[in-house]
């Protein structure tokens, strides 16, 4: 490295109503460096407090600034940011999912020195050793740069490394500030943790495809578990949950995870790896949680369009083994793929009533179809007519959970059903959850006739969710007389 100055920048934005997510990339990015001699900085920010950035960047003085940018919301505050920082004379290079998929895209703006493609400790390592001597850019594997006379440069991708190399530092963080309740409190000391990388199966809407090369690569159980046990008992954790993409890929070292260390915990996987024996090794094990890709209620949708090797009927079989275990199954769904007809979109609907009758104890992730960069996916969009933006601030705008969001490749009228189908969705796992069959019927009905009209009943009951019935509190009129005598109490105190 040029220079003496060791220090390295490393920043994450999240939105406001986000929190308790540990920045997990830039933690293991801080190990890499620390490993390797340097001086990491993570500086992790919600959206209202980018303006304390700067100041610190300042205070800190960097030889380079990392920024991990995820393609969404957010990306104008990552350009905005780089170019406030850039004017004052800092390095800057962008690493993750955008900044891997759009690499050329991302050096097209002048305030981006460099982009890292992919996993990023060794590139990041190799980059910071080299700062500054550009003739040995183009040997950084992995790396994009602007070359001499600006032309951008993407070298070839780098080998994946081995994750043991470099589990988490958790020193380099206050692990307080991301310690999150769980499960409507029932846990009160979460910790969030990847232990696997990537994902072998072929989703085509799915960013491991090009981002993971669809391989998958994990830490080994004992070095995992050794790692953690230290952090769990001085910070008395009392959940875990796995942000691994598909964490049961190689069941039996999961399973060893999870017998290992102990907690309760939420993961994810897949429907057709679901078998009477799983389940009970995830009884055993006390998962509270569990969540799937049911992604579409057409098997069409789920053979030609996704690719996901799975069809409806390992969903139903999965979510009637689960039933009565009081393990909660969690399912995501997408709408609105590209040629999905309305038909497939209601049968999608259908396919949630279905799921509940079978299992009260379910929740559904519902979101409009995102195309992402790079994706099988985006291509079959982009024919259908998605123009996809060409400046990188622009990708802020892709927001799937907007009211608004619009689908150039969608040829139907779809603008009700954005509106409302992900709430009538929520609200129906709620319904059956807490039993409500008022709430059930009316809802039901909605769905059966694809109706959203007059929506008044999906208005009062949003709103309701928080506070009453479905608050998660098991027995809400106890609470509130409690609360009522603690009131007059009080009064009669004063
Ligand atoms: C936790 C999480 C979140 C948290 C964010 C926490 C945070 N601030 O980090 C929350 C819940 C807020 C979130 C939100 C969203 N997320 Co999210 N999320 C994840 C999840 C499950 C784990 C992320 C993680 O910690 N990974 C572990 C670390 C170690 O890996 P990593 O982040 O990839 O970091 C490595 C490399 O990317 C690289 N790297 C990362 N940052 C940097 C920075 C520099 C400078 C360099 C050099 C390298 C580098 O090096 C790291 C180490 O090798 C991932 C899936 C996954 N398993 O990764 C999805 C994932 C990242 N999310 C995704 C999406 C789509 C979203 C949303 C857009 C969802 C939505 N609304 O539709 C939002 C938008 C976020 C935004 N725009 O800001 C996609 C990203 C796809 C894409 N093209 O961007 C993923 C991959 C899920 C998926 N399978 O599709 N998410
Ligand atoms: S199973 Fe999940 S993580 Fe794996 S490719 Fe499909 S969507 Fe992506």
């Amino acid at each position: 490295m040029s220079g003496t100055n060791k220090k390295i920048a490393l920043i994450s934005l999240r939105r406001d109503d986000t929190s308790g997510n540990p920045p997990l990339g830039s933690l293991y990015l801080a190990t890499a460096l620390k490993k390797n001699g340097f001086i990491p900085k993570i500086i992790f920010k919600s959206e209202s407090q980018i303006g304390r950035i700067e100041p610190e960047i300042e205070d800190f003085k960097p030889a380079l600034i990392g920024m991990s940018v995820f393609t969404g919301y957010l990306n104008k505050e990552y350009v905005d940011l780089s170019r406030k920082l850039k004017a004052k004379g800092y390095l800057i290079v962008w690493g993750n999912a955008h900044a891997s998929l759009l690499p050329e895209q991302v050096l097209a703006e002048p305030a981006i020195d460099f982009v890292v493609i992919g996993e990023g400790e060794e590139i990041l390592v190799e980059l910071v050793k080299n700062l500054g001597d550009k003739e040995s850019y183009k040997n950084i594997t992995g790396l994009g740069f602007k070359g001499e006379n600006g032309q951008i440069v993407i070298n070839p991708r780098r080998n994946f490394g081995e994750m043991d190399e470099y589990l988490i530092d958790w020193s380099l963080v206050n692990i307080e500030d991301y310690i999150v309740p769980y499960f409507s409190g029932k846990y009160k000391r979460t910790l969030l943790v990847v232990t696997s990388r990537g994902c072998p199966f072929n989703c085509q809407f799915c960013y491991n495809q090009v981002f993971n090369n669809r391989r998958w690569r994990a830490h080994t159980a004992e070095k995992l578990i050794a790692n953690l046990k230290p952090v769990i008992a001085k910070h008395k954790i009392d959940a875990i949950r796995f942000l691994d993409d598909n964490f049961f890929v190689n069941k039996e070292r999961a399973f060893t995870i999870v017998r290992g260390l102990g907690l309760p915990y939420w993961a994810e996987c897949r429907v057709e790896f679901v078998d009477e024996k799983f389940v009970a090794n995830l009884k055993e094990t006390k998962c509270q949680e569990i969540m799937f890709g049911f992604e579409s209620g057409s098997n069409r949708i789920l053979k030609e369009v996704i690719k996901k090797g799975t069809t409806i009927e390992n969903t139903i079989r999965t979510v009637t083994l689960l039933k009565d275990s009081g393990i909660m199954a969690s399912g995501s769904i997408i709408f609105g793929l590209p040629t999905e007809t309305e038909e497939e979109y209601r049968a999608t609907m259908k396919l949630i009533i279905k799921l509940l009758e079978i299992n009260n104890n379910l929740a559904f992730t519902c979101g409009w179809f995102l195309p992402f960069p790079g994706t099988g996916l985006y291509e079959e969009a982009k024919k259908l007519g998605f123009r996809p933006p060409v400046k990188i601030e622009d990708w802020d705008i892709f927001d799937r959970w907007r009211n608004d969001y619009e689908m150039a490749w969608i040829k139907w009228d779809y603008k009700q059903a954005v509106k409302y189908s992900r709430q009538v969705a929520h609200l129906l796992a709620l319904a059956y959850k807490r039993n409500v069959p008022f709430l059930k019927t009316i809802l039901k009905k909605r769905i059966e006739y694809s109706n959203y009209s007059f929506p008044l009943d999906i208005y009062i009951f949003s709103r309701l969710r928080n506070i009453y019935m479905f608050s998660g509190e098991k027995n809400f009129i106890t609470r509130l007389i409690r609360r009522v005598i603690t009131y007059i109490i009080k009064l009669k105190q004063r």
